[in-house]
């Protein structure tokens, strides 16, 4: 499908890392194109092909018989609708994957949890003949993975909606979604279209491939479909005994364990005393790792060995420390309500440091786990209104704070020696350049603390 020709047919749209990756994938193969992006003036130096600056039109783009689209760019963007209705094809970083990698493909989708189960299944299935490749929107574009000498002969893909949307098919060895909670309310029409974009995960599956779906009852007919069409599928969640599901979690709070299938049907487990990550959200997420690494064969002893050692993510509900007399928590990734409310759901009572970009997703929904779980609260971001709203309605004392260092020092004089836990709801743009930069921010506040102790 790749030719080689002197007047580009191809545009690549949006470059970002996913349309640079792009680019030198191309350039590597003598293809040439032209790369189009809204806001970059200039390409990094490696990089061979003529960029153009500045908006999208339509006109343009219909010039092109095929695109590389980026996926932060929305899909109903006006020239791109417009592009595609006159025909031009448009594909993502995802298709190019798939038509150059032969291994086993494993990947994962899901609102929360992929880059902790990514990452788990990366430390598993390394052991592995070969080892693995891990790549996506964990951060490591998918074609930089097939850039390297020698490729693994398997691949774990974290796929974000908007990478499985932009991908005419895909047809992973092994598939796990593992959750659908509101989120990116501005980049998707709705919530149905959400799903849709991840769901295309399974739409090309067929004999031989397995399927991870949560146990809930909404997702009955999606299990049976796959079966008709011969997937195996696994189902996972919390369940009374492992008859209900293939992985997930057993027992009373007090004895809870870790539960997931081998090849031979034997089940194995993990008590939750002997795992470092908090949080039932989390132990979740290593019951899928794990199940993904026993069904490539992965020994029991080393999953067992792996889940115990595994302290989590950064950003994701860390402990930073115990400073100004309270155990303090980085969970910064939550960038959405459902990512809040399970870390919330993680104590009895904390003091919360919240706020952010909602982008068009409702916090109400947060209200119950609010009231149970925060003592008081400090909300950051520029569009405070909307956690103003909800800690009104929920009852709970709060104080709007300019930046991440006030509300920190003043979490810090709360005489109650409960937790403080920075779990926005929200994304971080309007006040930092990403996540990882106001997770940073949050733990040199905190280490200020204890120098000015
Ligand atoms: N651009 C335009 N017009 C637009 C929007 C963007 O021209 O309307 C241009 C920007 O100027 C920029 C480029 O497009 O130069 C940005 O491209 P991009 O947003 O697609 O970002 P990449 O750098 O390619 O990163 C993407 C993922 N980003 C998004 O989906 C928003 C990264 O996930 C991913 O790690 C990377 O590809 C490699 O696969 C990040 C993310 O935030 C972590 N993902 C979202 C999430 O996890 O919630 C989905
Ligand atoms: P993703 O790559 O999907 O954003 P991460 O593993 O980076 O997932 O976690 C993002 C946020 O979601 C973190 O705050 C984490 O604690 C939270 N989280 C992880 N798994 C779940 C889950 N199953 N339900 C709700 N929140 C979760």
């Amino acid at each position: 499908m790749l030719g080689k020709k002197t007047s580009p047919d191809t545009a690549i749209i949006g470059m970002g890392r996913t349309g640079c990756s792009v680019a030198r994938f191309f350039d590597a193969r003598g293809v040439t194109y032209v790369a189009f992006d809204e806001k970059l003036q200039s390409l990094p130096e490696d990089i061979h092909g003529a960029l153009r600056s500045g908006p999208l039109h339509a006109r343009e783009l219909k010039k092109f018989s095929r695109m590389i689209v980026s996926p932060g760019i929305a899909w109903q963007h006006p020239a791109l609708l417009a592009a595609r209705q006159s025909g031009v094809q448009m594909l993502g970083d995802l298709d190019l994957f798939r038509e150059h990698y032969s291994g086993d493909l494993l990947a994962v989708t899901g609102t929360n949890g992929k880059s902790t189960v990514v990452h788990v299944m990366g430390q598993l299935l390394e052991v592995l003949p070969g080892g693995v490749e891990i790549g996506g929107n964990i951060g490591i574009p998918m074609l930089d993975m097939l850039a390297q000498k020698t490729v693994s002969p398997r691949a774990v893909l974290e796929l974000s909606s908007f990478q499985l949307e932009r991908c005419q098919s895909i047809r992973p060895r092994w598939a796990a979604l593992l959750n659908v909670q509101p989120d990116h309310a501005d980049m998707h029409a709705d919530m149905q279209t959400y799903e849709a974009a991840k769901l295309r995960i399974f739409a090309a599956q067929g004999e031989g491939d397995a399927a991870m779906l949560p146990v809930d009852a909404c997702w009955d007919d999606l299990a049976a479909d796959l079966q008709k069409r011969s997937v195996r599928v696994c189902r996972f969640g919390q369940v009374q005994d492992v008859t209900q599901a293939g992985a997930g979690l057993l027992g009373a709070p007090d004895q809870r364990r870790i539960f997931w299938t081998a090849t031979d049907g034997s089940s194995h487990e993990v008590a939750i005393d002997q795992v470092m990550v908090r949080g039932e959200h989390q132990h979740m997420n290593l019951a899928v790792a794990a199940q993904a690494a026993a069904d490539f064969g992965v020994s029991q002893a080393v999953i067992r060995e792996l889940l115990t050692a595994f302290r989590g993510l950064d950003h994701r509900l860390r402990y930073v420390g115990q400073h100004a007399g309270k155990p303090w928590y980085n969970d910064s990734k939550a960038t959405n309500p459902d990512a809040a409310v399970a870390a919330l759901n993680s104590f009895d009572q904390v003091i919360w440091i919240c706020g952010g970009l909602t982008k068009g997703v409702d916090v109400l929904p947060m209200l119950a786990a609010v009231r149970a779980h925060v003592a008081q609260a400090f909300v950051i971001g520029k569009e405070p209104q909307a956690f103003v709203e909800l800690l009104e309605k929920a009852g709970i004392d709060y104080q709007v704070m300019p930046d991440m260092n006030d509300a920190v020092a003043h979490a810090a004089k709360n005489d109650l020696s409960l937790p403080v836990l920075l779990s926005p709801a929200a994304a971080s743009m309007d006040q930092f350049s990403n996540y990882a930069e106001r997770g940073l921010c949050f733990t040199a506040a905190v280490a200020v603390l204890e120098k000015a102790a």
